[in-house]
């Protein structure tokens, strides 16, 4: 049987779901984001993106660029809703998932007898089940799905085998990959190589010199739109963290808890893009006075997905009930590459803070 791959994810996600219950502001240009000074898009939708607004831009710059664009503030419990609407179906059509974030899966569909079919059939449920529209990619393995789910977006269905990937983004810069960023596209390039037909045929010992014996041979790969053909990947041993501290000490729950979902989003993400996962999530939360509290849980099965660190860090910090206002709030995923510890134990971890 051969390996067959699907990635699927929702257009605009957050944008998407705020103008379910706000169908006056279809087609006007919308931008989720907290409205603080430092504040950052989440997402635009399609409209505004036309405007040049885009994910993680300073909100500020997104208004100078689309100064009619109507601002949503973020409400992550609507988000999340969604979501477990989105991978109940994404469950019942396949049995091996790979759940990357809020708004996007892995698919395993080597067991189907008509792959395309099973995710046209599971776009319609889901715009069915929930108004989202969603893009689709399907390929031999996973990095060709992701790639393909994000070649036609919004509601795209793009299907390719390694040499259609190869060919069609052939003159595509090399960081349209995903775990190629910006520096090493800077290295890259000074070797001459600045599309992925070059990456491709690079030499992988050249590579192997200047990136070292792994990742040298591995670009190669990726430019060859070589990868991962099974949902399981191999994890790596370390650990990530986001924290903030807030302009204005925050005393509400709610508030806390979208802090909260916000910071274990941007974690997720993080953790994502490496690949990585981890069993133990903890919060960290300073108060006004300057206490310093860390809380911890370690589940049965690693995990990067928001939904599962989103949710046992704002169990973790329900159960902690801040009694003062909070000046900063974390939450780090650790223990990562399979490390056999006891499971699902909550501790109150002495974490250095
Ligand atoms: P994405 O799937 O990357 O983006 P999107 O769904 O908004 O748009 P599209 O897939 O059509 O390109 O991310 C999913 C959600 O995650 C997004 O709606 C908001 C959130 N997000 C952030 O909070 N910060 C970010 O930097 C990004 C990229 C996304
Ligand atoms: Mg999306």
């Amino acid at each position: 049987m051969p390996t067959v791959i699907a990635h699927l994810d929702i257009d605009a996600f957050y944008a998407s779901v705020e103008l379910l219950r706000r169908p006056e502001l279809r087609g006007r240009p919308v931008i989720v984001s907290g409205d603080g000074p430092r504040a950052v898009v989440t997402t635009a939708s399609y409209e505004a993106r036309k405007f040049g607004v885009g994910s993680a831009m300073p909100t500020r710059r997104a208004l100078r660029l689309c100064p009619d664009a109507v601002l949503i503030p973020p409400d992550f419990g609507a988000y999340r809703a969604a979501s477990e609407v989105v991978m109940r179906l994404v469950r019942g059509t396949v049995d091996e998932v790979e759940v990357m974030g809020l708004d996007e899966a892995y698919l395993d569909l080597g067991g189907l007898l008509s792959p395309r079919a099973a995710m046209r059939r599971l776009v319609t449920e889901i715009r069915a089940a929930t108004g989202l529209d969603a893009s689709v990619g399907i390929g031999p393995n996973k990095l060709i799905a992701k790639v393909a789910s994000d070649a036609e977006k919004p509601r795209g269905f793009v299907v390719l085998t390694r040499e259609q990937a190869c060919a069609r983004f052939a003159g595509h810069p090399p960081r349209l990959v995903p775990g190629i960023g910006g520096k090493t596209a800077e290295r890259l390039e000074v070797l001459g190589i600045t599309t992925l037909a070059a990456l491709a045929a690079a030499d992988p010992g050249l590579l192997a010199e200047h990136f070292g014996p792994r990742q040298g041979p591995w670009l190669v790969a990726r430019g060859r739109f070589e990868g991962e053909e099974s949902l399981q990947a191999v994890r790596e041993a370390v650990s990530e963290s986001r924290e903030s501290t807030f302009d204005v000490d925050i005393a509400g729950p709610a508030e806390l808890d979208a802090q909260l979902q916000r910071l274990a989003d941007q974690l997720c993400r993080g953790l994502q893009k490496h690949d990585r996962t981890g069993r133990t999530i903890a919060i960290k939360v300073r108060l006004d006075d300057w206490t310093t509290v860390t809380r911890a849980r370690t589940i049965a099965h690693p995990t990067n997905a928001v939904e599962h660190v989103g949710q046992i860090a704002a169990e973790l910090l329900r159960e902690y009930a801040p009694p003062r206002p909070v000046r900063l709030l974390g939450v780090r995923v650790a223990s990562f590459g399979g490390v056999e510890e006891p499971p699902a134990q909550t501790a109150q971890l002495a974490l250095p803070v």
